[in-house]
């Protein structure tokens, strides 16, 4: 091609969220090298405000990844976490019905500035802003990727493409479409979040139903609270004022939880919308999908970066297997392998949407089945060992 400019590298790495950069670390302490093209400003990236509910897996991969000194100190562990309905707040003991295994709550923004650093540190690549991303050659044996970056045009060969894009991004479509199966499902309302510097309202997360809808307590430390509300699709961020988010939101917890509640101005808002999606095949050729390219699960239960975090595992596995060995069997199994972990990952967000939420259209009949449900799972021992045991994350 004309342009710029060439490289090699062994594993090209596209998108620098959480699984690209986890990616790129564990293969560099590894020897193997790699280059990450982000489409976005590095400033964007740090400053995107996504998940905070972090597995034990998810440590240990951050931990194997030599990025593990701030969560240690900084990370907040959860015992327990409430489910609140019917005005009651009640608590279930993840540690005690898990032989005490927690989780830690920490955010997705920390995460992706300690890559970031520990990726500088290393001398790693990461070129931000790259536009026009495309792949080519996934079927042969020698890939590669173009890019554009301020008016010049780029190419990488490659031996491995690690789509790590998200859901919008450019790794899974350009599979055939007549190669990919995908399965899709979309929610009709989304979350409002808000990020504001109070004290959190609770020492535990707590998911509420309400007749309202769905409300969520959560934070990223002692003076930062992170608080969601389910809104219709409808809604526009700019229709809802910091005032009528708190009022909402303190309508849809109970009093012995709102009467502890401390507003102040939001820092940050934003609507998402709710979905999930299953790619049915995370390798093509010489691409590996991983991460939010290859699926998306509704937020309820926290898992969408946690799965990234499990796949990068399972992935990082066999790349290194592969240049240790010259074996092929870790990156035949690789999607089956995160596969499995994936789909009943997705069937516990969604149980958990599906029992939280009030969704437009139900009958009474309906909306009563959910409180049987949420009634079922504080009342009975076994569905709360079902609750905690996907709840810390079901094991690699
Ligand atoms: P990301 O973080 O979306 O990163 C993908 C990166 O790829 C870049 N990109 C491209 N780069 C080059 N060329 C292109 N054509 C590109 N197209 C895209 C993007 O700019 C981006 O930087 O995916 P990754 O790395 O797979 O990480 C996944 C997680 O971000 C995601 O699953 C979680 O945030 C989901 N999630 C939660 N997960 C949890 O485990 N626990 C939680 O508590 C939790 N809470 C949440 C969440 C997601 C939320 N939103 C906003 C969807 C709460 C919310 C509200
Ligand atoms: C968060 O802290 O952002 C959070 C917590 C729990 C969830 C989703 C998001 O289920």
């Amino acid at each position: 091609m004309s342009g710029a400019g060439s490289k090699k590298t062994k594993v090209a790495i596209i998108g620098g969220g959480p699984a690209g950069l986890f990616l790129s670390q564990l293969l560099h302490l590894n020897d193997i090298d790699s280059v990450i093209l982000e489409r976005r400003s590095r400033e964007y990236v740090l400053g995107r405000i996504r998940a905070g509910v972090l597995e034990q897996g998810t440590v240990d991969l951050m931990h194997r990844a030599g990025i593990g000194a701030r969560i240690d100190q900084e990370g907040m562990i959860h015992e327990g976490i409430g489910i609140a309905f019917d005005n009651t707040l009640h608590n279930i003991d993840v540690v005690g019905l898990t032989n005490g295994s927690v989780v830690t709550v920490y955010g997705q923004t920390e995460i992706t500035h300690d890559l970031y650093d520990a990726r500088d540190a290393m001398g790693g690549i990461v070129i931000d802003e790259a536009k026009d991303v495309a792949l080519h050659g996934v079927n042969s044996d020698s890939p590669y990727v173009t890019y554009c970056k301020d008016g010049e045009s780029y190419r990488i060969d490659c031996d491995f493409i690690a789509g790590c894009d998200g859901f919008h991004g450019v790794s899974r479509k350009s599979i055939p479409e007549h190669q990919r199966s995908e399965y899709h499902l979309s929610y009709p309302f989304g979350w409002l979040g808000v990020l504001s510097e109070t004290p959190p309202v609770s020492e535990e997360v707590v998911y509420a139903s309400h007749d309202r809808g769905f409300a969520l307590c959560s934070m990223r430390d002692p003076m930062l609270s992170r608080y969601y509300i389910q809104v219709s699709l409808e809604d526009q961020v700019e229709e809802w004022s910091d005032e009528k988010f708190w009022d909402e939101f303190k309508r849809r917890l109970p009093d012995e939880v709102s009467e502890h509640l401390v507003t102040g101005p939001s820092v940050e808002k934003s609507i998402a919308p709710l979905r999930a999606f299953v790619a049915d095949n995370l390798n093509h050729g010489r691409l590996f999908l991983a991460g939010d390219a290859g699926h998306i699960v509704p937020p309820t239960g926290a898992k969408g970066l946690n799965l990234a975090a499990s796949d990068v595992h399972y992935l990082s596995n066999a790349i290194i297997e592969y240049y240790s060995t010259g074996s092929e069997l870790g990156l035949n199994r690789y999607s089956e392998q995160a596969l499995g972990r994936i789909w009943k990952t997705v069937r516990f967000s969604m149980w958990c949407t599906m029992m939280l939420h009030t969704y437009p259209g139900y009958t009474a009949f309906e909306r009563r089945i959910q409180k049987a449900d949420l009634q079922y799972l504080i009342e009975s021992p076994t569905a709360q060992m079902m609750f905690a045991e996907n709840y810390i994350g079901l094991p690699y």
